[in-house]
């Protein structure tokens, strides 16, 4: 029977301690984040279930059911042993997409490491930024990445061994300091999970910071209760899923849905090692037969650059549930899915600090495209006045999005750097970095990052809008709106537009979408300035980085760019 969606009972219903229940971990009982995810399922007589299937950029297929990742993770856990790491010793991973990504983060965990997984493409420079702040004991990476290991090795003495996943015996000899590993000769099916605590820390991830270092957010082993109760409830998987998250473990989102939610509760996950390209997300899907989708605005709308046609030229039956993160995801975009794929995109808000979901489309909940949704049914949020603290509870009202401490998921500190840990919260409210209204129906939209709004003549305006509505221009295929400095008006907008092919960017069009914005928004949103550009500058995990536009308009200093996707 189909209840009609009650959010407030859902409300009364949920806390976290129904995690703790599910997964009977009662209070001050350990919690192995590893052996929860997997040794569980197999202890249960679960293991023969596919946990992982891996697709190689080649298209070739590996299944890896539970009980191998069992036996495989505590091979990983038993050798980094073997090599002196013990509890708390943080162990770098510096891997493509492969299974020994995904199974090596789980061995970290059962010996009671902490695991620092870090994007495989990042330069020498960002990799040496993470490591020196970490203080790593240990990189796994393999033979294409171990140039860059080499190179920033000598400055961070702490590094004691580098593990290289497909060393070829014979071919380029190992250096001292480094030893080869293969994965898939060294099962141990006994080794027994350190009996980690509620607040033993488990991963940290760096996140680019606005200025400065990148930060590194440390998480602990009960995080795994947020993020198994947000992927029940917000993902919606069912034992029978087979899940697709598209996040590389590198981002939080790879982490906390791409490997711990999803295996917590034992689900089949799909990985796909290769590049982007439409047509092959659209086959992946279909011969897989996704059932539940997790992506990010930035790989819908190029998806959209390929037309809805594409998607419906493949069987995407077996689709019933797609989430977003990581990005506003625009109005058009959600109209977009519906149309492509007749479903509508869950956006998700939450951040590397917050470790899991915070503000969610819960499924049957109503969609309104272009906004966030609502605080998960677990979760405190609101927005507050930047100044004061004081929560702004008028509808409609543009403040700080903030969140009720404690939560599972919470990082403990920032790694090094407790002074900027605790320069996050205000009065009782741990604050995003991130500006949003609520409206009559409690639902949260997003403005933009604190230090993206845009002010211009004395009036605040989000990029997010303009953006949103600079996407449904026809020429228009994805664009960053900044606030560009101007002595009248404190600042201008301007926007950064790339097109969709078949369109050039001439004064014509120029005019053309600047009057589409002044009519659609206002005249005050309407960029004074149109910069057509071939992509836009992103993250590696896809954000736009609208501060290296910004500062590049203003000629300040562009702060952390070690994030930067084309480093
Ligand atoms: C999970 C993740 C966090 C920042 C966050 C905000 C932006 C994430 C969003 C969103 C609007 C959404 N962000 N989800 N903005 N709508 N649904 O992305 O973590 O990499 O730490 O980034 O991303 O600006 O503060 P992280």
């Amino acid at each position: 029977m189909n209840h009609p969606f009650d959010y407030d009972a859902l409300r009364r219903e949920t806390s976290w301690d129904l995690a703790r229940q599910e997964l009977d971990c009662p209070a001050g009982s350990p919690v192995n984040i590893g052996r929860i995810c997997i040794d569980r399922h197999v202890d249960a007589g679960r293991g023969d279930k596919t946990a992982l299937i891996h697709e190689d950029h080649a298209g070739q297929l590996r299944e890896f059911s539970f009980r191998d990742i069992k036996e495989l993770s505590g091979g990983w856990a038993a050798f980094l042993r073997e090599q002196g790491v013990v509890e708390l010793d943080r162990v770098c991973l510096f891997l493509e997409r492969g299974p020994e990504l995904y199974i090596s983060f789980i061995g970290i965990l059962k010996l009671g490491a902490v695991v620092q997984p870090l994007f495989s493409a990042f330069g020498e420079e960002a990799l040496f930024q993470r490591i020196d702040d970490s203080q790593a004991k240990v990189v796994i990476t393999q033979r294409k990445h171990v140039g860059k290991v080499r190179k920033m090795r000598e400055r961070v003495p702490s590094l004691e061994t580098v593990i290289v996943i497909d060393h070829l015996p014979g071919k380029r000899p190992l250096r001292e300091g480094e030893v080869a590993y293969e994965m898939m000769s060294s099962r141990v099916g006994d080794f027994v999970p350190q009996e980690t605590a509620d607040e033993s820390p488990s991963v940290l991830h760096y996140t680019s910071g606005t200025t400065g270092k990148p930060k590194g957010a440390l998480h602990v082993h009960s995080s795994l209760f947020a993020q198994y109760l947000t992927t029940k409830m917000v993902l919606d998987l069912k034992d029978d899923d087979i899940y697709w998250c598209t996040a590389d473990p590198g981002w939080v989102t790879g982490t906390s849905y791409g490997i711990i939610g999803p295996w917590a509760m034992g689900i089949t996950q799909v990985v796909l090692d290769a590049g982007f390209s439409s047509k092959r997300w659209y086959a992946t899907m279909a011969r897989h037969k996704i059932t539940v989708w997790y992506t990010a605005p930035t790989a819908i709308r190029m998806l959209m650059k390929d037309g809805a046609a594409l998607a419906r030229e493949h069987d995407l039956s077996a689709l019933r549930h797609m989430c977003s993160v990581g990005e506003p995801l625009n109005a058009e975009g959600v109209l977009w899915g519906r149309e492509a794929f007749g479903l509508d995109f869950h956006d998700t808000f939450w951040q590397t600090e917050t470790g899991a979901m915070m503000i969610t489309n819960l499924p049957g909940m109503t969609v309104k495209p272009g906004s966030m949704g609502r605080p998960f049914p677990a979760v405190r949020a609101g927005v507050i006045d930047p100044v004061s603290g004081e929560e702004l509870t008028d509808p409609n009202t543009v403040g700080m999005i903030a969140i009720r401490p404690p939560w599972p998921s919470i990082m403990r500190t920032y790694w090094n750097n407790t002074p900027t840990f605790y320069s996050k919260f205000l009065r009782g409210w741990y604050v995003c970095g991130d500006q949003a209204s609520i409206d009559e129906d409690g639902y949260f939209w997003f403005c933009g990052r604190d230090d993206d709004v845009i002010n211009t003549g004395g009036h605040l305006v989000g990029p997010f809008e303009i953006e949103s509505a600079l996407l449904e221009h026809e020429a228009v295929a994805e664009s960053a709106a900044i606030g560009k400095p101007d002595e009248l008006n404190m600042e201008v907008v301007k926007a950064f537009v790339a097109l969709k092919p078949g369109f050039v960017g001439d004064d014509d069009l120029e005019l053309s979408i600047m009057n589409f914005i002044r009519k659609k928004l206002s005249p005050l949103a309407m960029p004074q300035e149109i910069e057509f550009v071939d992509k836009l500058p992103k993250t590696r995990s896809g954000k736009i980085m609208r501060r290296l536009l910004k500062a590049q308009e203003s000629g300040e200093e562009i702060g952390d760019t070690s994030g930067l996707e084309d480093d």
